[in-house]
């Protein structure tokens, strides 16, 4: 029996119900409901096994490749026989509630576009568009589940049909500048939206954790998802504290009933 959703501010459901422009942003926590781990949960979080800094930086994957590519094959594995939760559905089915839509992640899974999300925004890249690190081809990956390497075991980088060099995970790691692109798009959203949604994000990881500051400069209402208080607790207009999965269901049906 799913916890009863708590009453939901009369305000907050107007607010959703008037806006015209809604951005998402959303971090590891809305895929956890999906099994795959955040990165900074206690007891859950990859970066308990790991150090960040040791693995998700160009000077890891040069100094131990097969360790890094053995990692992010590991998570592409777990991705892959993930499904997306009732958290990535509820934001596809967003889309047909207000006429403009922008989901903006800073999650390298796939399970947004796999929830039926449109057009997401990846921030900080994808598991699944490794390319060349030395001319940044693209690498097309086997449709073969990869190789379950247990967490930290080494799997050799395949090399890139133009040059011979290693290939790289399609993510963006520490260090290295976002996509122009989606960085700009991102901006965007957030300056031009009447309400955010901040969902599973603990915002420590710059740029893309200035994006609901931006929107909450430019007047959005800020509406934050997450079972923990995080510093946009000072800056959100209603923080739900509570997992995406149940809550964003919840929201949604408050708003606007089964209509
Ligand atoms: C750049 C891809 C410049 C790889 C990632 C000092 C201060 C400020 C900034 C910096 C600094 N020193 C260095 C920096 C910059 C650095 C940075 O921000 N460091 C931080 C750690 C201090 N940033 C960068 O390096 C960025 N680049 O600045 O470039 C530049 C400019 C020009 C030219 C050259 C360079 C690049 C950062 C990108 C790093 N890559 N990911 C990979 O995936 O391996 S970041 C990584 O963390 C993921 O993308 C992840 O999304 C992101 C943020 O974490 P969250 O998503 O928030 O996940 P987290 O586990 O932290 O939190 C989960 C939350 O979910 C929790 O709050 C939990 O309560 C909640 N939750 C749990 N269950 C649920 C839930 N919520 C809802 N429902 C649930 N069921
Ligand atoms: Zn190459």
């Amino acid at each position: 029996m799913p916890t009863p959703a708590p009453p939901f501010a009369a305000g907050l459901l107007a607010e959703l119900r008037a806006a015209r422009r809604v951005m998402v942003f959303t971090g590891a926590g809305v895929s956890a409901e999906s099994g795959i781990p955040t990165f900074r949960d206690a007891l859950t979080g990859l970066w308990q096994t790991f150090d960040p800094m040791d693995l998700a930086t160009p000077e890891a994957f040069g100094r131990d490749p097969d360790l890094v590519w053995g990692w992010y094959e590991w998570r592409r594995m777990r991705v892959r026989r993930a499904a997306p939760n009732p958290a990535h559905r509820a934001i596809a089915a967003l889309a047909a509630r207000v006429p403009g839509l922008t989901v903006v992640t800073q999650n390298v899974d796939d399970l947004h576009e796999r929830a039926g999300s449109p057009a997401v925004i990846h921030l900080h890249g994808s598991l699944h568009q490794p390319r060349c690190s030395l001319c940044a081809y693209p690498f097309a990956l086997p449709d073969a589940e990869p190789l379950e390497p247990e967490a930290g075991r080494r799997l050799a980088p395949p090399r890139c049909r133009q040059c011979g060099g290693a290939v790289r995970p399609g993510v963006l790691w520490f260090g290295e500048a976002l996509p122009a692109d989606a960085w700009r798009a991102a901006e965007a959203a957030a300056g031009g939206c009447d309400l955010l949604f901040s969902v599973g994000t603990s915002g420590v990881v710059h740029p893309a954790a200035g994006l609901p500051l931006l929107a909450a400069r430019r007047g959005a209402t800020i509406v934050q998802v997450n079972p923990h208080p995080t510093d946009l607790d000072r800056v959100a207009d209603h923080s739900l504290h509570g997992p995406a999965g149940g809550l964003l269901p919840a929201l949604l049906a408050a708003a606007w009933g089964g209509e």
